[in-house]
């Protein structure tokens, strides 16, 4: 009797102190909402905060002021998709074939059960939104069944509530999906979307190049839909379009509505921006907003979008209770399929800042792109130099918040958000691969400031961003001092090549680990 209760006690305080560190754990989690901002095609120097000196974006160099400005901040890829997927699932795209630009019919590229940033939130009690952009594909293996329900997609993994841009607005079709439905479609009028001209009748930028609003450069000649021709085919569907211009005005009110409902909560929104993509078609009011032409002013729109939603944030007071981050897709492009003039009238302005590269390359331009962390009253402002990246951000708010994190998901999403939140001595990542698009499997790899380029294609891509693409043949190894040389001009892989072969059996490694968390 008496050792038996000995035991209970024994088990008592056991339980007790269990108890008690479940408490702490509980109560070391945080759950501010949480807004990730992505744009689309913005170049590190593409921000007044960031150098930029021919325009001012004042709204995010206020974001900036207030927070923290990364010097290192990355995206995982030099193209949409592949960045889009690592930021969603923690997951290198490079390990997962068809994750490279998506095409208008492209299924779900992410399969429901798959862990994301938005599971992760969700299941600590977050509503979660994606609102702009989506570009990871809609529907089962067939593709998207475009005039029934659209299954799966954002609602299968993980997200509460989505308010999308299929593709990307140089691709057909021009809707907004909500939830399963492309929103105001008459049945009577169904749409049709196909790679193949329905027939010789159908007008595209080739045949009716005379009436474009907007001519194209490469690509980008089939169906037109308001004097743009795009990427595809379609017909039908006419009450459910919408004019490119309203676009930036749509994702606006969608996320405000959607802070505003959900004010007394955690909430998590992805507000994902179309702009600075093409065709660049900013809305009226932004036109002349800079000189360089419809580029920089859809950089001024972008601008004003982050202002609204910081507005909002005051307005529903609720600043304090948010952290945001703001982040890009991919680096720069000045030619991507439109004459827009975005290179004849781009002047002095470096939208690569001091990088070389941008879009579809993996030089520093492709993926060092601007990075900014604000939380008021809790992020204490500043400039940092840590390395992080967009791919960070599933373990990072899963270990802020407490979500639990399985060891096979997320497999290459660090903890950076001491770095994130710039906490004095927290460090950000030690090492990066980068990636272009991944059919051309070039690959940077940074660590430290050393940047390796892997190009198994043996070939660059837009190699300087302020001219046309410039491709060029290369070596498959090249090294790079970043401190001495940002721009990747000197390749020093002669002078230290101990340096190279350690970088090369690192890279080869995490290529052959399929994990690197
Ligand atoms: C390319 C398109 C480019 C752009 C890109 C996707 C051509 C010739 N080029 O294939 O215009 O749409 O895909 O951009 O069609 S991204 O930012 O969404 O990855
Ligand atoms: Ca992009």
């Amino acid at each position: 009797m008496h050792r038996y209760s000995n035991h209970m006690k024994l088990s008592r305080i056991l339980l007790l102190l269990l108890a008690a560190l479940a408490h702490t754990q509980v109560s070391a989690a945080e759950k501010p909402n949480i807004i990730v901002v992505m744009a689309d095609d913005l170049g590190y120097g593409d921000l007044s905060c960031y150098g930029a000196d021919s325009f001012k974006t004042p709204h995010i160099d206020r974001l900036a002021a207030e927070g923290i400005r990364f010097t290192s901040g990355y995206c995982s890829a030099s193209t949409c998709t592949p960045t889009r997927y690592s930021f969603l699932t923690g997951n290198y795209a490079f390990r997962k074939k068809g994750t490279g630009i998506a095409p208008p019919n492209s299924p779900a590229i992410i399969q429901p059960g798959t862990e994301t940033i938005a599971s992760l939130l969700r299941s600590v009690g977050y509503k979660t939104a994606v609102i702009g952009k989506w570009h990871l594909g809609l529907g089962g293996p067939k593709g998207p069944d475009w005039n029934n329900e659209l299954k799966p997609g954002p609602l299968e993994i993980g997200f509460d509530f989505c308010h999308l841009l299929p593709t990307t607005n140089d691709r057909v079709p021009q809707v907004y999906v909500r939830n399963h439905r492309v929103l105001n479609l008459d049945p009577k009028d169904p749409l049709w979307v196909g790679n193949k001209s329905p027939g010789p009748e159908h007008w595209t930028g080739k045949s009716h190049r005379h009436l474009l609003k907007m001519d194209w450069t490469h690509g980008h000649n089939a169906t037109i839909h308001n004097g743009i021709s795009r990427i595809g085919f379609y017909t039908g569907g006419l009450s459910a379009r919408f004019r490119d211009e309203d676009l930036a005005d749509k994702w606006v009110d969608q996320s405000v509505d959607f802070m505003t409902k959900n004010k007394d909560r955690p909430f998590f929104l992805f507000f994902s921006s179309h702009d600075i993509h093409v065709p660049r078609i900013p809305h009226e009011r932004f036109r002349g907003a800079t000189t360089l032409g419809y580029r920089g002013d859809c950089i001024i729109q972008l601008d004003w979008c982050v202002g609204e939603l910081m507005k909002a944030l005051d307005r529903l007071k609720i600043a304090e209770k948010t952290m945001i981050v703001f982040c890009s897709d991919n680096g720069p492009v000045m030619d991507d399929g439109y004459k827009d003039d975005a290179l004849e009238k781009l002047g002095g302005h470096r939208a690569g800042g001091p990088f070389s590269g941008g879009k579809y390359s993996v030089f520093e331009g492709g993926t060092r792109t601007p990075f900014i962390t604000r939380w008021k009253g809790r992020i204490k402002p500043g400039v940092s130099d840590e390395v992080v990246c967009t791919i960070d951000l599933p373990t990072s708010f899963a270990k802020l918040t407490g979500a639990r994190l399985k060891n096979d998901a997320c497999v290459d999403s660090l903890d950076v958000m001491g770095a994130l939140l710039g906490r004095k001595g927290a460090k950000g990542r030690d090492h990066l691969v980068q990636q272009d698009n991944g059919r051309g499997n070039n690959y940077g790899f940074r660590v430290g400031n050393w940047k390796l380029q892997r190009h198994d294609s043996k070939r660059t891509r837009n190699l300087v961003v302020e001219q046309k693409l410039a491709n060029r043949p290369v070596d498959q190894y090249q090294l790079f001092d970043l401190a001495a040389d940002p721009g990747e001009t000197r390749n020093v892989i002669g002078a230290n090549p101990q340096v190279a072969k350690r970088l090369q059996a690192r890279l080869q490694k995490i290529l052959d680990d399929g994990r690197s968390r």
